[in-house]
């Protein structure tokens, strides 16, 4: 079989400090499969543009890293990267700026990307690039001569042509784009949105591109077994044992202001002010690795955070009971699948996900003989599949502050009978079907399969 080239752009070598993401989780399971070759920004700058492309072999997966330059990481990474297209591509249309540096630097690196990645490269490889960084990569590859495959997948939303039309140079995006031989989106509303934008791109008809829905999804056995194996040890136990016996609401996201905690945070508070009777019986823990934290919309939430907690503790807190114990620690995978099966209520409230793997993975951590219950936002690409989770919007700060007490009261049959259908439907597209179907439509799209 040939080669898989994965690019993402950052690698996750198993590194102390790193926040984990979605996309990390997926793609080494990809490559942990497949073998092959992983190529992406070391997450270091250095001064030295010329520097060597370093590689570390582990399990079969070589890994492939360059360094950025700090102007490089300033304007590609902290700007257009993250300040331009990530909130313009969740529709947080406030929070999107736009700078032409910032945008120059974003095709410096796409650049750099395509010249460092060429001389690695073999001629049976599938190339597999990843996430909003790198949409002109392909192009780039192509006009440096590579002739292999190349598929796209973008992890967030595909905002709607007239969100998008906010980027001056929204067509340029577009265009590169047709450049893959393949594009996969996590929903379908993604796929509409991507192809209304080439219909508005190329009124007089757009090129061929093959495009597809592809779910991210996560491998529902593991995440049961990593689950129950942890309530067994010390962190999980602890922390259970520090519940004193009171029900447990949990969240876990990164520190990221598309999650929604702000929002519900308030809600929290609402739900308390709204249900005198169930203050001091149950306990929200929060948990939010920080991260992009050098952003400064970044420290301005963690900011906001800190204020919410405190305020909702210091007026409804009692000598045995903290309302919300919010951390924002990073915590070893198998540990977080414990908490969340310790939990009766899983809070994911994002304004905005393409997916979102924690409220599949909070269905997939639960016994399946006394399941928690899910709360969701209506607004994540998990919300598609999870049709039988408490669906909420996360703006509506007083439906979520219902949708607690109603999943707090739950009855046992419904909240089995709706575990029961989530886990068929996290079976349906799973993390192995994720990049299994998105390789084989690959290598089709290509006429490679035989
Ligand atoms: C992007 C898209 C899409 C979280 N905290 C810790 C930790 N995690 C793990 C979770 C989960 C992953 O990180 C987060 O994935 P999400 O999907 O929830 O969110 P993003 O990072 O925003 O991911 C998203 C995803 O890409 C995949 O396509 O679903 O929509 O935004 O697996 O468990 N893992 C560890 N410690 C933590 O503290 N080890």
């Amino acid at each position: 079989m040939s080669r898989l080239v994965c690019v993402s752009n950052r690698i996750s070598l198993p590194r102390r400090g790193a926040t984990p993401g979605g996309l990390a989780v997926g793609v080494l399971a990809a490559m942990r499969e497949q073998g092959g070759l992983w190529f992406g920004w070391s997450g270091e700058t250095s001064a030295d543009t010329a520097a060597r492309t370093q590689v570390a072999v582990r399990d079969q997966i070589s890994f492939a890293t360059i360094d950025l330059t700090q102007t490089l990481y300033d304007r590609y990474y902290r700007g257009f990267c993250n300040t331009t297209l990530w909130p313009l591509f969740h529709y947080l249309t406030d929070r999107f700026r736009y700078d032409h540096e910032w945008h120059d630097a974003y095709r410096t690196v796409n650049r750099q990307f395509a010249e460092r990645l060429v001389p690695l490269l073999e001629p049976g490889d599938r190339i597999w690039i990843h996430d909003y960084h790198l949409i002109p990569l392909a192009r780039e590859l192509r006009e440096l001569g590579v002739t292999q495959p190349i598929g796209f997948f973008l992890h967030i939303p595909f905002p709607h042509l007239e969100v998008l039309r906010l980027l001056p140079a929204y067509a340029e995006v577009v265009r590169d784009l047709t450049h893959y031989d393949l594009i996969g989106f996590q929903t379908e509303p993604d796929e509409l949105s991507f192809r209304a934008s080439l219909a508005g791109v190329y009124p007089e008809g757009a090129p061929a591109v093959r495009s597809g829905v592809f779910p991210i999804g996560i491998d529902v056995d593991a995440v049961a077994a990593e689950a129950s194996a942890a309530m067994r040890t010390e962190p999980v136990r602890r922390m259970v044992d520090g519940l004193l016996g009171r029900p447990l609401i949990i969240g876990v996201d990164r520190l990221d202001y598309s999650k929604g905690l702000v929002e519900r945070f308030t809600a929290y508070q609402l739900f308390l002010e709204r249900h005198a009777e169930l203050r001091g019986r149950l306990t929200y823990l929060q948990i939010a690795p920080l991260s992009r934290s050098d952003i400064q919309s970044y420290s301005q939430i963690r900011q906001a955070l800190e204020q919410a907690t405190g305020r909702t503790n210091g007026r409804f807190a009692d000598t045995d009971w903290t309302p919300i114990r919010y951390l924002n620690r990073n915590f070893p995978h198998g540990t977080l699948m414990g908490f969340m099966r310790a939990s009766q209520v899983g809070l994911v409230t994002p304004l905005r996900d393409g997916m979102n793997l924690v409220a599949k993975e909070f269905v997939a951590a639960q016994d399946p003989a006394d399941p928690g219950a899910l709360i969701l936002s209506s607004l994540a690409g998990a919300a598609r599949e999870l049709t039988s989770a408490v669906i909420v919007n996360p703006y509506d700060l007083r439906g979520v502050a219902e949708a607690i007490a109603a999943a707090f009261a739950m009855p046992l049959a419904e909240r089995q009978q709706r575990h029961a259908a989530m886990i068929e439907a996290l079976r349906r597209h799973d993390l192995r079907g994720w990049y299994t179907d998105f390789l084989v439509s690959l290598e089709a799209s290509r006429g490679l399969l035989r």
